[in-house]
């Protein structure tokens, strides 16, 4: 949990901060083994996921009007897979899109854009999943261009839904998402990790209908306005046995 804390003085006002997530400094993740390979179903079973650390995305735009709900990701890896799991609080779960590389970042979504090369922040992938499991897929070129005609092959992806899709009024509970995703997509940049291999990252999530969206996120970009695509403020993945 990120927290503010200001204490007054005379002169002056400190901002004391407990979380570096969300101002200078990035953070920092250890990705640890699967103990087996994990069972994409969009339910995050505990046993699976027992040995993954949690990331709790900040709010880093307080202007914006969106309710500010819960998200934990998770990341695993073994020698097939990077694993990624979302865990959503939502009390109005939508989303629209259906199709392969539709603008899924404008329903109920979350994202993980990957940096295999951390030396350099001209190229990246991006993968945008909505609460539907559609997948929005793209080369990132410049934080700017987004080639989705790139398509990644072989991921699995797959959502569980606690409440009801597109029907407001009543109250819902939430979402989860997992994906798997298969090293060999990144072969023209990077071989699959080694232990101690370092790749940047960040982990965000679109909620909300317009015009009460949010966008909550790992790693916060220092940006203005709701911009997710600042490779230079990526957290760190660190693969580790
Ligand atoms: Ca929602
Ligand atoms: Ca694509």
């Amino acid at each position: 949990m990120c927290k503010n804390i200001s204490v007054t003085r005379r002169l002056s006002t400190i901002v004391l901060v407990s979380c570096a997530a969300l101002h200078g400094q990035t953070p920092r993740y250890e990705v640890k083994r699967a103990a087996k390979p994990i069972v994409v179903d969009g339910k995050i079973d505990a046993g699976e996921w027992a040995a993954a650390g949690k990331v709790e995305f900040g709010f880093p735009w307080d202007f914006q009007t969106g309710a500010k709900q819960k998200t934990t990701a998770r990341l695993l890896w073994d020698d097939e897979f990077l694993y990624v799991s979302y865990d959503c609080d939502d009390t109005d779960i939508t989303a629209q899109f259906t199709q392969r590389d539709d603008p899924t970042y404008r329903d109920d979504a979350v994202e993980i854009f990957i940096n295999p090369v951390p030396s350099q922040i001209a190229v990246y992938y991006g993968l945008e999943m909505n609460v539907r499991a559609v997948l929005y897929d793209y080369f990132a070129v410049n934080a700017r261009h987004f080639l989705k005609r790139f398509q990644f092959d072989g991921v699995q992806l797959a959502t569980d839904i606690r409440g009801t899709l597109n029907m407001n009024g009543d109250k819902d509970n939430g979402w989860s998402l997992e994906v798997a995703i298969p090293w060999r997509n990144f072969e023209e940049r990077a071989s699959r990790p080694t232990p101690g291999v370092v790749w940047t990252a960040n982990l965000n999530r679109w909620d909300g209908t317009e015009p009460n969206r949010r966008l909550s996120m790992w790693t916060n970009p220092q940006e203005p306005k709701p911009w997710p695509h600042k490779p230079e403020r990526f957290g760190e993945l660190v693969f580790v046995k």
